[in-house]
């Protein structure tokens, strides 16, 4: 994975040439921040100036140079900006952001997955523009979660404490960013959305009524399915936010497509969110990357947030039961013998269920599905031997229908399945359980006669003791019941 800034050096090259700019009194600080829970926020950011919004104080200089060109400050904002052949769009963008941030210390993130050039226009326009700019671009090999895999990335390279999440081809509109900052400080939040069903707001940008629909419509379905955790936020589809880097958990992101800010919502812990209205342009040029396929990634991901991985699990499992049951019964009313039927329709399940498993319970597994096949099937294949034989005596000895049998033999499978797990499985370990427990409570019993044991013979010796006292006036003056005052 490369990270390129305008002349096409590393990430690395890219940081020491920043950290380099420190020492000659640029934005950037050298030490850490105490916030830094994912260890990748490198740069620190000294005392806030007076207001976020504020031009920091000089700490020195000409007075012909620039405020803010001498403070030992970091960058106040990073602004993450995922592209996707954006090669026209670029350049307006980086010019409207650098009017936008006047004032503020920021800096510019690329994770770019682009085929068009895009890398090479933002090199090209790089230095006509007073904010630092870094292109993280990914080979098609490493483009990993598509969109929000590239924002996900993008946090680990943030210099600031707060990053800006904004789309590269100009619906966002880098003016609101200040808002977005001002809001974060302000009231403390972790995250601020633009959103567009705020007042303030507008969606007018989104092209054409189904993507109207898409969008509301999914709002909703994400807020009907996380009630508690997306309360009071209006727009969950925003992909213009702001959030604070240290309340990032890269590792328990799992970003697929588009909707990270739902990921970042659902997967962190409790966040302090704000919003702000803003309104959605529409493309400056070029096409949408959005899909069907984003579509149903979104989609994908929405249940399995929800959704534990066993349950989903059991739920693929579960659903097997309709093309065995099916598959059979057709299988059969065509002709074939139903001990044949229910082989094939076997073979039809596992598919399903694999299927299953690879887009819904281990979705993000990579490497050969063709190579992971022979052993799921060669598992599932087991239950044949439970079911063929009672197929067997349920159709070709009592009669039954091929429908029926079938479905009880799939009945006794999961039965068979479950004994077999829990005799073998975890009997085992109730056993072995239940002896270590007997051992602990006789060698409990052992311990403690001997204790009493111990404690009779001391009572046995001290009684001893004071009865020879009591007998040798030299120890003491004997008490009127035989015990000596002296002993104690
Ligand atoms: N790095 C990266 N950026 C992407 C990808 N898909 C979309 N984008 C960028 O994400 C932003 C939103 O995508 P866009 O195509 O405008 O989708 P739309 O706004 O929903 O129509 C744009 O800046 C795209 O260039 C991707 O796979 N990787
Ligand atoms: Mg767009």
């Amino acid at each position: 994975m490369t990270s390129t800034d305008q002349g096409g050096r590393t990430d690395q090259a890219s940081r020491t040439d920043q950290a380099s700019r420190t020492e000659q009194g640029s934005r950037t600080g050298p030490a850490g921040r105490p916030d830094d829970r994912t260890g990748l926020l490198r740069l620190p950011v000294l005392p806030h100036p007076r207001h976020p919004l504020e031009r920091p104080e000089r700490t020195g200089g000409s007075a012909a140079e620039p405020v803010g060109s001498r403070l030992d400050v970091g960058p106040q904002v990073s602004v993450v900006i995922p592209t996707r052949n954006e090669a026209r769009n670029v350049e307006p963008l980086l010019r409207r952001l650098d009017e936008a941030l006047h004032g503020l210390s920021g800096e510019v993130i690329f994770v770019d997955d682009s085929d068009d050039g895009t890398p090479e226009v933002i090199a090209r326009v790089r230095p006509s523009v007073r904010l630092p700019v870094r292109v993280h671009h990914r080979t098609p090999a490493q483009r990993v979660g598509g969109l929000g895999g590239a924002v996900s990335e993008g946090f680990a390279l943030c210099a600031a404490p707060y990053a800006v999440i904004i789309d590269g081809d100009l619906q966002h509109p880098p003016e609101t960013i200040p808002a977005l900052l001002g809001t974060a400080v302000e009231h403390a939040a972790d995250v601020v959305i633009g959103s567009r069903y705020v007042s303030g707001g507008s969606a007018s940008g989104l092209a054409g009524s189904m993507r109207h629909l898409v969008s509301t419509g999914s709002n909703r379905l994400c807020r009907w399915v996380f009630p508690r955790r997306l309360r009071g936020v209006s727009d969950v589809m925003s992909g213009f936010f702001l959030v604070r880097v240290a309340v990032v958990d890269r590792a328990g992101l799992r970003p697929d497509g588009y909707k990270i800010l739902l990921e970042l919502l659902v997967a962190s812990g409790r966040l302090r969110v704000r919003e702000i209205g803003y309104a959605f342009a529409e493309r400056h040029a070029g096409t949408s990357n959005a899909s069907l396929t984003e579509g149903a990634r979104f989609a994908r991901r929405l249940f399995a947030l929800r959704v534990p991985k066993p349950a989903r699990f059991a739920l693929v499992g579960a659903s097997g039961t309709v093309p065995n049951l099916l598959g059979t019964a057709v299988l059969h009313h065509v002709g074939l013998h139903y001990l044949v039927a229910a082989i094939v329709a076997t073979q039809i399940a596992v598919g399903w269920n694999f299927l299953g498993c690879e887009l819904l319970v281990w979705d993000r597994e990579t490497g050969s599905r063709l190579r992971r096949y022979p052993a799921f099937a060669l598992i599932n294949n087991l239950d044949l031997v439970i079911r063929l034989p009672l197929l067997a005596v349920l159709v070709g000895r009592w009669h039954l229908g091929v429908g029926i049998s079938t479905l009880m033999s799939l009945a006794a499978a999961v039965i068979v399945r479950y004994l077999v797990v829990d005799r073998l499985v975890y009997r085992r370990r109730a056993v072995s359980e239940r002896a270590v427990s007997e051992r602990a409570v006789s060698e409990r019993a052992v311990s403690e006669r001997a204790v009493s044991e111990r404690a009779v013979s001391e009572r046995a010796v001290s009684e001893r003791a004071v009865s020879e006292r009591a007998v040798s006036p030299s120890h003491g003056r004997p008490s009127e019941d035989g015990v000596s005052g002296a002993v104690s």
